[in-house]
């Protein structure tokens, strides 16, 4: 049960609405106003949560517009003429108030809330001509859709809907047929690709951030901030099959920053937001590199985790100097970049032995789950962007040293490139340049070209087709679309209107683990 809080400045913002007829508390408005949608509990229902771990994230008009004047091309209406200005202050402010007590949501409460779709009956084949190893998924935050498209022709095959607020790469199963995609509030949706169709969805977590898919595509593991957990689903029918209460090793909850697919190791692996650890969890019953893992850390005293017998979802804890976040993994998945607290150091740590090995300099908040690698002169580097300075730092992965600094218009958010392309595409997302797209030659580094393909319009993030043959580009807005690129030429193919596009996710290169792209 959730308490209700009022706080002095709320009985001063209801005084100064005392005038207004009905002048109630705000969880009374909430009740009548707000919680058919939004749910009793804050927790939401047909419209999105609204705690603070969900507001903070909400890009737009303030918490106090959106109630008086509702939000454009969605459901919440505007409640202006209904609520006095006073009164709509203190319910934004109630509203930013955590929960004074986080409700229970493990297993039962994750199985309660699975929705299977009855109508939904998977197709034999494809219900489309187009490959299906060269569909994209193209994520529209504007009115929380996704399209399908065809990766040759650009048609769209599909439009669906999808809960609110998507964050995070949706992931694809080893064969590419289905997809799970997540929400900030915590639900996961699975997606027939072939059959063009939802199959269920189920809420893992109250406010989640990513997730990741097994090696074998047999489970799917959920990062949760609210509650601090790791919920582990089936992905055959969203069933529950672990939810990991997420304590350091002093016993403190911590947070789970993201989750990763480690496939060479069949684990995953976790980034703890609030505790000097990176957990693996095992997906494999016998999984030998966790145990091999385990036992020589043990050795050395710096690892703790469970025997091997434990099997499926064994986890190791990994000890580092302080929480790391936003990880970049070298290809092998051996060792592991995050990003240091004070966003001004990379630091390295090998996953086989257990211990960080080195760290970098990388000032100016590397974003290093962005980062992208490629062999040049023979090397194998990476590259990563920054989120506070406009460059990107080179990083030789094999000797672990910053090796060159590309400037740039600003600071971005995301790399790509293919294996079959010369280039590097990398965004300016921040900053008067941010309808600046940078396409960067892999060997000499040099910016080839500049594109602008909406003067003023934010552009960022993209992805190519299987072949390496075009690049898609975000136009990043309300009334935004999605631009074709020729990626040899750079010249412009096709544009797909779109409501403000983000990430886009091809099949082929995810399940390959295409160089260039994300995972
Ligand atoms: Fe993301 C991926 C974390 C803000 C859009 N983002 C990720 C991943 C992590 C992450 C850990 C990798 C997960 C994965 O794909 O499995 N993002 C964070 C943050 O910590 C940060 C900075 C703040 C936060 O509160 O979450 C943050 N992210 C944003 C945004 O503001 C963006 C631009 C818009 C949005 O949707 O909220 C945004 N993040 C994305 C996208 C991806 C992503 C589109 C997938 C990129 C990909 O190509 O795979």
């Amino acid at each position: 049960m959730i308490r209700r809080i009022a706080s002095t400045s709320l009985a001063l913002a209801l005084a100064l609405g005392a005038g207004f007829a009905g002048a109630e508390e705000p969880s009374a408005l909430y009740s009548r106003h707000c919680a058919a949608c939004h749910g009793e509990g804050r927790l939401g229902g047909t419209g999105p949560a609204l705690i603070p771990e969900t507001l903070g994230r909400m890009r737009g008009p303030d918490l106090e517009t959106v109630i008086g004047q509702g939000r454009a091309a969605t459901q919440m209406p505007a409640f202006g003429a209904e609520i006095a200005p006073a009164q709509i202050a203190a319910l934004a402010e109630w509203l930013r108030t955590p929960l004074a007590e986080i409700p229970a949501w493990g297993p039962a409460e994750i199985a309660a809330s699975r929705t299977l779709d009855p109508g939904y009956s998977p197709a034999a084949a494809p219900v489309f001509e187009a490959d299906p190893m060269n569909l994209f998924l193209v994520v529209e935050t504007g009115d929380h859709h996704v399209s399908v498209l065809d990766g040759d022709s650009f048609e769209r095959l599909d439009r669906f809907a999808t809960p609110f607020a998507v964050h995070g790469g949706p992931k694809f199963a080893p064969d590419g047929r289905f997809v799970f995609i997540m929400s900030r509030d915590g639900w996961v949706q699975k997606y027939d690709l072939w059959s063009l169709a939802e199959v269920g969805r189920v809420r893992a977590g109250l406010n989640s951030r990513n997730i990741a898919i097994s090696a074998d595509g047999k489970h799917l593991a959920v990062a949760n901030y609210l509650p601090a957990t790791l919920t582990i689903l089936s992905t055959a029918d969203l069933s529950v099959e672990k939810v990991f209460e997420v304590t350091g090793k002093d016993g403190a909850p911590s947070r789970v920053s993201a989750v990763y697919q480690a496939p060479q190791r069949d684990s995953f692996i976790l980034a703890l937001k609030d505790a000097p650890e990176i957990w693996e969890v095992a997906t494999d019953p016998n999984a030998p590199p966790v145990y091999e893992g385990f036992v020589h850390s043990r050795e050395k005293g710096m690892v703790e985790g469970l025997p091997s017998s434990e099997g499926l979802f064994a986890r190791r804890r990994i000890m580092v100097s302080e929480p790391l976040d936003d990880f970049f993994f070298a290809p092998d998945y051996r060792n592991l970049v995050g990003a240091s607290r004070d966003g001004a150091r990379g630091v390295v740590v090998n996953l086989t032995v257990g211990r960080e090995i080195a760290e970098l300099p990388l000032p100016g908040m590397p974003h290093l789950g962005s980062g992208i690698s490629w062999l040049r002169d023979g090397k194998r580097v990476m590259a990563t962007p920054h989120l506070k300075e406009a460059r990107l730092s080179v990083i030789d992965i094999d000797g672990w040293e910053v090796i060159a600094t590309v400037e740039t218009l600003g600071p971005g958010f995301f790399l790509r490139s293919h294996e079959n392309s010369p280039y590097v595409w990398a965004d300016v997302f921040f900053g008067p340049n941010r309808d600046a797209m940078h396409v960067i030659d892999k060997q000499t580094l040099q910016i080839v070209e500049t594109l602008r393909p909406v003067p003023g319009a934010t552009v960022a993030h993209v992805e190519f087709d299987r072949q390496g043959r075009h690049a898609l580009v975000s136009v990043w807005e309300d009334d935004g679309a999605v631009i074709v690129y020729d990626a040899a030429t750079l010249e412009e193919v096709k544009r797909l209107p779109m409501r403000k596009p983000s990430g886009k996710y091809n099949v082929w290169n995810k399940i390959t683990f295409s160089d260039g792209t994300s995972h």
